[in-house]
């Protein structure tokens, strides 16, 4: 009976899959990552950076909705690593998801890893990064999916698809910069350079080679796909005299709309359509990056930039001479206003074929602080962060301490005793004036703290920005789940008035959303991914500090809405 009924299933799924194109089985793509050092040059520095295969950026994974993608990675450096393929869902294969201490512990010197994970519901861009430390400094690079075969794009179809990955190039070893930061409880020393699928660009000194060149021709469309794979900076991004055309964020369809300047938080991608000009123009564009930034401390604030090049047309003699090189104007630093209206305009297709699944009833509501903070310092040493403490960061004031055993693996296994407790506060235990005049009493709590969810909980969590330490930007990513955005705003959050304004039809759905610099932003998601997420701010060193938590997400009662056992390669701790 069971087997008649197994193989019925079978025959109906094969079906499917060969009349309706949905319900395409996919193909697996399979890779290999060898994580090692190679020697890069840049400012006329030459340091030994670590790398995919060699490469940096690392290897194109390009996958069509529906594909298996299998990646082994096999670590040939000192260090521990692991790698997140940020913004994959991961619906059912949470072990596949990454970040060391939360889904595994690190693949060790000589060890490997096989990633084994099926790209399913998501197309567009997205991008794969290590999950340790600082070392997604120069690991990473791009995901590429595409629409299943015989589908198409919802917009034109492009003459030609390019990957602008934004970067840090930095003259000396990042892990000795955070380090030396946690350490001393300063601040970090910052990048030398941003860089633009790995280039500086001109406007650096000793660069000018190092500049990366798009070739195009006349009156044609190209899908940019940026990726924000910086460490630290939230970036605008602008090409002189041409308008782009915003079609997708995250790996979802957006309805198109069109700016001339552009905001990307590290851990955000975004598709664009370029209209190139109708004729040769007669000059060159620099497309250019630089940083948002309202903080107080310093960071990198330098402008990278790589050159829109038309081809001439065969019977022109301007290749002999030299073409005028025209700059974008770029926001200023702090141009906060430019960040929510751009923020703002994202808006989800929310039609049949591509619907906005927002969650209108709520399970639970939760109200997260998120921000800067501080530790003692140690006694008879001096430390550098405010006023001789150390710099922290905290949600809910709880800075999060990384255990030495995987969050996963405690939970699965049932040995959570003495790893993590699930008392992560749903509301602030002290509420203030959250951005107004910030309390006297900077210090921040810690602990290994988790939120635990029934499969199916419908959740609405509201992200408040605190003035501690200055008001500031915090690109925060949820790992296992895209959320809707349905609602931000400047000052405090108000439960009994904002609530009306939210977008319950349309809101942008992302994995990363920057919460604005003095203000807040809500999110709704379903928790339909069991397993262990992690949630964090995408500022590699707030991070660091402890702005970050996880949420667990409890079975279902079907056998495919439970967390699978773990692969038989997990990695040790
Ligand atoms: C990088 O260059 C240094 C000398 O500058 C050399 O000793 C080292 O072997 C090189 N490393 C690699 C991976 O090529
Ligand atoms: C990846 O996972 C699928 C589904 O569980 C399995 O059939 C396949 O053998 C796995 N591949 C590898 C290389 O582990
Ligand atoms: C670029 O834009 C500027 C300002 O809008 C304009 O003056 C100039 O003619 C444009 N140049 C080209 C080559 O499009
Ligand atoms: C960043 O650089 C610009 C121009 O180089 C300067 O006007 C601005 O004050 C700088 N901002 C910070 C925060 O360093
Ligand atoms: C940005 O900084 C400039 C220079 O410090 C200041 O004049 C301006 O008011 C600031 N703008 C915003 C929106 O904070
Ligand atoms: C932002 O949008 C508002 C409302 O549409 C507009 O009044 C304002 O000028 C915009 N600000 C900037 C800096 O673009
Ligand atoms: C700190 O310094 C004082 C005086 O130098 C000494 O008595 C005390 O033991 C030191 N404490 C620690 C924790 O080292
Ligand atoms: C540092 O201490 C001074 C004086 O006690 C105080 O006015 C200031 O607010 C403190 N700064 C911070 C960042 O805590
Ligand atoms: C919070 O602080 C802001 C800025 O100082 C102030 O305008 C606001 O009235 C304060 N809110 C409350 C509830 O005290
Ligand atoms: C800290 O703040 C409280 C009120 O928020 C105030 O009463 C107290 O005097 C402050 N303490 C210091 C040392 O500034
Ligand atoms: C956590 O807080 C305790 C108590 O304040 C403190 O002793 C400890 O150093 C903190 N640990 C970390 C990792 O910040
Ligand atoms: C690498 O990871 C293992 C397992 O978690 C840990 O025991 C070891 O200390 C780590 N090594 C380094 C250099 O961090
Ligand atoms: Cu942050």
């Amino acid at each position: 009976m069971k087997s008649t009924f197994a193989s019925m299933a079978a025959l109906l799924y094969l079906f499917c899959a060969l009349i309706l194109p949905e319900f395409a089985v996919g193909i697996a793509r399979h890779y290999t990552f060898n994580i090692k050092h190679h020697n890069f040059t840049r400012l006329c520095t030459t340091r030994s950076v670590l790398t995919v295969n060699g490469q940096w950026p690392g290897p194109r994974l390009v996958a069509r909705e529906g594909d298996r993608v299998v990646v082994k990675v096999v670590n040939h450096i000192p260090n521990n690593v692991s790698i997140h393929w940020h913004g994959v869902r991961q619906l059912g294969t949470p072990w596949a998801d990454g970040p060391s201490y939360v889904t595994q512990c690190p693949i060790q010197t000589n060890q490997s890893y096989i990633y084994n994970f099926t790209i399913s519901g998501q197309r567009g861009t997205l991008l794969y990064h290590a999950h340790i430390s600082w070392l997604r400094a120069y690991i990473y690079g791009a995901i590429i999916i595409l629409p299943r075969k015989n589908e198409s794009y919802p917009f034109q179809k492009p003459h030609k698809e390019v990957p602008i990955i934004f970067g840090e190039w930095y003259n000396v070893d990042p892990e000795a910069i955070v380090s030396q930061a946690l350490q001393t409880g300063g601040g970090p020393n910052v990048s030398d350079a941003f860089t633009i699928n790995g280039f500086p660009g001109p406007l650096y000194n000793c660069s000018s080679k190092d500049t990366y060149k798009l070739k195009v021709k006349p009156g044609k469309t190209y899908l940019l796909r940026l990726i924000n794979a910086a460490l630290n900076e939230e970036l605008f991004f602008s090409i002189a005299n041409h308008t782009l055309t915003v079609v997708e964020a995250d790996a979802v369809y957006v309805k198109p709309f069109e700016t001339d300047e552009l905001f990307i938080t590290p851990g955000q991608t975004t598709n664009v359509l370029l209209k190139t000009k109708p004729d040769f123009p007669n000059a060159s564009f620099l497309m250019a990056a630089r940083p948002y930034f309202t903080g107080r401390g310093a960071i990198d604030n330098s402008t990278t930039a790589a050159i829109l090049e038309y081809e001439p047309p065969s019977n022109h003699k301007s290749h002999t001479k030299q073409l005028p090189l025209i700059k974008p104007s770029l926001p200023p630093i702090n141009a906060t206003n430019i960040v929510a209206n751009f923020t703002r305009k994202l808006r989800s297709l929310a039609n049949s074929k591509f619907p906005a699944n927002v969650p209108q009833a709520v399970d639970r509501k939760f109200f997260f602080t998120v921000g800067l903070g501080t530790n003692p310092c140690p006694q008879n040493t001096t430390c550098q962060g405010p006023n001789g403490t150390k710099f922290s960061a905290s949600v809910n004031n709880v800075s999060f301490n990384l255990p030495s055993v995987a969050l996963l693996q405690s939970y699965f296994f049932g040995q959570s005793n003495g790893v993590y407790t699930t008392d992560f506060p749903t509301n602030p235990l002290v509420p203030f004036n959250y951005t107004g005049t910030p309390p006297n009493n900077t210090m921040v709590s810690n602990g290994t703290k988790a939120v635990v969810l029934p499969f199916n909980t419908s959740v609405e969590l509201v992200l408040q920005g605190t003035s501690i330490l200055g008001i500031e930007s915090h690109p925060l990513h949820l790992h296992g789940f895209n959320f809707f955005i349905v609602g931000q705003g400047f000052g405090n959050y108000d439960p009994n008035k904002d609530p009306a304004n939210f977008n319950l039809n349309d809101p942008a759905e992302r994995n990363t959303i920057g919460v604005p610099s003095g203000g807040w932003v809500a999110i709704r998601f379903l928790a339909d991914n069991p397993g262990v997420w992690f949630m964090h701010c995408h500022l590699e060193i707030h991070t660091t500090w402890g702005l970050k938590m996880a949420w667990i997400v409890l079975d279902g009662p079907q056998p495919n809405q439970k967390v699978p056992p773990p692969p038989s390669d997990l990695p040790p701790c």
